[in-house]
């Protein structure tokens, strides 16, 4: 199990329109797509840079993992994805290396793609997705 590259790093913040501002005014950015990513109470923004991407977290619901980091830490660096060609697997592979899941099975994220996280107590404090099209 090897990552391919840096999918997305996740930011989070308050407001998706102002935050879409200074990517796009400031770093002369183009955000491609806005989606709501019902399963997981929040509404993303993405970028492209090079191969990576930035996706901007605001939540949809005061229960939403996104509102809850906030709440605690502030805005910022929310998650860091990487690609996988399999997601389960990667996931299984974690977990036999001891590494506490969030996620057992991949579940449905953006882009129509297969998400699964790492708990950030397993993986240094950075919350880990994995990330893929299977
Ligand atoms: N990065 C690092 N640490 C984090 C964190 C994050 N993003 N979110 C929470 N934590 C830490 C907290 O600081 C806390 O640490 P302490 O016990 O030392 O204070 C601990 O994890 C528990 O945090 P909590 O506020 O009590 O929150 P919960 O345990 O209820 O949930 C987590 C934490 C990580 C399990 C939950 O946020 C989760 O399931 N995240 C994965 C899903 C997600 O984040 N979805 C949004 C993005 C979706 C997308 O990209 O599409």
């Amino acid at each position: 199990m090897q990552p391919t590259h840096i999918e997305h790093i996740g930011i989070a913040v308050n407001n998706l329109e102002e935050s879409i501002e200074y990517y796009e005014n400031v770093l002369g950015l183009t955000c491609y797509a806005v989606e709501e990513v019902t399963d997981q109470k929040v509404k993303t923004a993405f970028f492209m840079v090079g191969q990576t991407k930035i996706e901007l977290l605001q939540a949809t619901s005061e229960d939403s993992p996104v509102a809850k980091f906030i709440d605690k830490k502030g805005t910022g660096i929310h998650h860091l994805a990487f690609a996988m060609d399999n997601v389960a697997d990667a996931l299984n592979d974690a977990e036999e290396k001891g590494v506490k899941l969030i996620d057992k099975a991949p579940r449905n994220g953006a882009e129509g793609l297969k998400i699964g996280f790492l708990h950030p107590k397993s993986t240094g404090g950075v919350l880990t997705e994995f990330c893929g099209k299977k």
